[in-house]
This record gives C-alpha cells, structure tokens and sequence, in this order.
C-alpha cells in the first residue's frame, strides 16, 4: 500500500483530493488544519513543507505533489490501473484532461478574479462592480458549457455514468461558485444543481467529507 498523506486545508480544494482517493481505494492519512481569519495558518504552511503553502498537498513517501490538477493527474498515472478515473480511449480521455485543467485555469480563474475584487476592491466600488459585470460574463458562459456537456453525458456524471477525475475536479469549482454567487446574474443551471446532488450523494464522497471534516 502506498504512504499517501493529504495535507487538507478546510473549505477548499482540498476535497478534490480526498474525493478521488476514496473514489479510487486509496489507504491515506489526513493532516488538517481549520483557517485563520480565512487563512492557512502559518504554523500549517511550515508543516506542510512545501514553499508555496497551498492546498491541497500531497505526499507520497518521499514525494510531494502540489497543485489539485496535478495530483489528480499523479494519482491516475500511479494507480488508476483499470483506468477507472481516467478512461484510456483517447476521445473520453482528452474530455477529462480538459475537465481537470478547466477547473481551475477557466472555472476558478473567472469565479475568482470576481471574488478578489470583493476583497479588495471595497475602497473603488463602481470599479468593483464593474469588473464584476464583465466577469460574470465569463462565469455564465462556463456554466452554459458545464450545463449542455451534462446534458450530452449520456450519464448522472460528467462524462457517463460513472465517476471520472472530471467529476472530482470540477465539482468543487461549481460548488463554489453557486454558494458564493460569484457572477452567476441569479441564473439556475437544472442539470448542475442534479450532478451536484448526484456527486455528494456518492458513498465515496460522503466518506471523503467525513474522514476530512470538509465544510464549505
Ligand atoms: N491552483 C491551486 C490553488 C491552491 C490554492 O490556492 N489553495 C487555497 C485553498 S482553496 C489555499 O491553500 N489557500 C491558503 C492561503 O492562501 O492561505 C490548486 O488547484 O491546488
């Protein structure tokens, strides 16, 4: 058995990874740390070794991984021997990889670039509101895209119907955009709401959520 550790900070990507190790029957332990004035805590950054101090991270013997795409990636190369997570045909393949990248470099880069100027932009509002006009653009179009590739799955998942890495990274990204209505102009997305209840009703990530505490 490998000697996986997750290194999980609360209310964050963090859940990606422990949804796919479930999903995949992977043994892991879990080092978790709550946030700090919505922070990871130094003293947690410091433990976790890793000059960056993001999450999630993760370790496997001597080996750290960093960056939720790229362990999803490292975890499917090592031990997703049936291809289970990450089919072989090229076809379903490339729509996974593309899944696994979009949720971060399309999804979480226009959710976020709205998020941080509620942040930060308090002392400009018009400015702020303005930039959160634009993005949301953005957002609406990522979550038609999400919205019409459910409905053409042929599945309850992303891509069938049976959990592949898509689903365990583009869950969070959905996730979160919904809970904090980052550009989403008040619009619903039917088959979103569904994949969100079908992912969470999954024994895998139910487990995930237990054994980490994850809370959003
Ligand atoms: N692109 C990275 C983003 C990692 C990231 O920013 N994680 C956030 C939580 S979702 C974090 O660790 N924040 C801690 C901090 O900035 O203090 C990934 O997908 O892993």
């Amino acid at each position: 058995m490998p000697d996986i550790t997750l290194y999980f900070l609360q209310a964050s990507r963090s859940i990606r990874t422990a949804w796919q190790l479930e999903e995949m029957g992977l043994d892991y332990k879990v080092e978790f740390s709550e946030r700090e004035n919505g922070k990871a805590p130094q003293q947690f950054k410091d433990d976790s070794g890793d000059a960056l101090g993001k999450f999630p991270l993760l370790k496997d013997g001597d080996l750290t991984v960093g960056e939720s795409g790229a362990i999803a990636e490292y975890l499917c190369e090592h031990y997703d021997t049936s291809n289970k997570l990450l089919p072989k045909d090229s076809a379903t393949r490339v729509k996974c990889q593309r899944w696994i990248h979009a949720s971060e470099a399309t999804y979480a880069l226009h959710a976020l670039a709205i998020l941080y100027t509620r942040w930060f932009g308090a002392d400009n509002p018009s400015a702020a509101e303005k930039i959160e006009q634009g993005m949301s653009v953005n957002v609406c179009k990522d979550m038609d895209f999400l919205e019409n590739e459910l409905a053409k799955s042929g599945g309850k998942f992303l891509v069938g119907d049976s959990v592949t890495v898509a689903d365990c990274m583009m869950l969070f990204s959905a996730q979160f955009i919904l809970a904090r209505q980052l550009g989403v102009q008040g619009k619903k997305w039917e088959k979103i709401n569904q994949w969100i209840k079908d992912c969470e009703n999954t024994e895998s990530y139910k487990r995930a959520v237990e054994k980490t505490g994850h809370a959003l």
